[in-house]
């Protein structure tokens, strides 16, 4: 009697314990890897896994992540499907978790699954600046480097790798297609042309490519480069002057003009014979400085000096006669 007990016993212990399985959770990927890698782009509901689960009676499956959903696609096979816009920029991946209980027995399995993001090229390169404006001197050696044009691109890989270009591409400045760094191609000169301006581009390499523009205006700044030039009179010029006119007459008139900017620009004029009763005002007049009628030498050569205001002042000489008449 006793050792019948003992065998019933025995024998609904090995039969629960057969029954008494856990849900057997697999995970299909999708991919040879076992990776589970689904596009940012991917519309809502789409299918990043599918998970086929062994159970006995009846089995409920739940996940704890609000961006995926599971559906049920057949008797024991479940899929796992995006429930939400994705983002690689923001969220680059996802631990989710996903439980399966069989409802009779209580018992219950768990999986947890590795989705990752993958990028899309969603983003151009961004300048930190939508302008630059930078002052340089005229003229200054081929190669000076300027400045850096920075773009930021938020993807990765190649979706994120920027290439920097300049159009035009013949404005007298080049690029470093890797660095962004902007340097002198050409002398530029300021009297030709005040500022230089042009865009940098800077291109992803994804595909399609992304790009995004800044501009940039490049003021040159004056250097005193050139020297006062006459305008009247010509070299060796014959002013008259007549004997009878008392000091201080005016004689003539010299018109000398620089292309610089500013002081590089202003003028002053000055006679280089400080000996010879002649002067000349700040506007160019030429005057006597001495009673013409005492005169006795008839004739005059003047050197008259135009020079700049520059820190390093440049000058023009132009050689004039004055001929004193009856
Ligand atoms: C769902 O994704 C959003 C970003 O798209 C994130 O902010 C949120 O934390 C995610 N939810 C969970 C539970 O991970
Ligand atoms: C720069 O971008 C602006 C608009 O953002 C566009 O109008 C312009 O044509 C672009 N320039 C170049 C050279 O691509
Ligand atoms: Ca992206
Ligand atoms: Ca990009
Ligand atoms: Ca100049
Ligand atoms: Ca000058």
């Amino acid at each position: 009697m006793k050792k019948t007990v003992m065998k019933i016993i025995l024998l609904e212990t090995f039969l629960l314990a057969s029954a008494i399985e856990k849900p057997v959770i697999s995970v299909n990927t999708f991919s040879s890897d076992g990776k589970i890698l689904i596009l940012e782009s991917s519309y809502v509901g789409t299918a990043v896994a599918a998970l086929a689960v062994s159970y006995h009676t009846e089995v409920v499956c739940s996940i704890d992540n609000d961006n995926f959903t599971l559906s049920k696609l057949i008797a024991h096979t479940y899929l796992v499907k995006t429930h939400a816009t994705l983002d690689r920029e923001f969220v680059s991946s996802y631990v989710v978790g996903v439980a399966c209980e069989d409802q009779q027995l209580r018992l219950s399995s768990s999986v947890s699954l590795n989705i990752y993001i993958a990028d899309e090229n969603d983003n151009s390169p961004e300048f930190q600046q939508k302008s630059y404006i930078y002052k340089v001197p005229e003229n200054i050696p081929i190669g000076t480097y300027i400045f850096a044009a920075e773009a930021n691109d938020q993807d990765i890989g190649k979706n994120g790798e920027i290439v920097y270009e300049i159009i035009p591409n013949h404005c007298g400045f080049i690029i470093d297609a890797n660095t962004g760094e902007v340097m002198t191609s050409h002398y530029h000169d300021r009297e030709s042309i005040a500022a230089v301006s042009f865009d940098v581009i800077a291109k992803d390499q994804g595909s399609p490519q992304r790009k995004s523009n800044a501009s940039v205006t490049v003021e040159l700044q004056d250097v005193n480069d050139n020297k006062p030039f006459f305008l009247y009179p010509f070299d060796d010029y014959q002013f008259l002057v007549s004997k009878n006119c008392g000091i201080g007459t005016l004689i003539g008139i010299v018109i000398a003009f620089d292309i610089d900017e500013g002081r590089n620009g202003q003028l002053t004029f000055s006679v280089k014979n400080p000996d010879l009763p002649f002067k000349i005002t700040t506007s160019g007049e030429i005057r006597s400085t001495g009673d013409m009628n005492k005169d006795t030498r008839g004739l005059y050569y003047l050197t008259i000096e135009a020079s700049d205001h520059g820190d390093y002042s440049l000058s023009s000489q132009i050689n004039v006669k004055i001929v004193v008449t009856d």
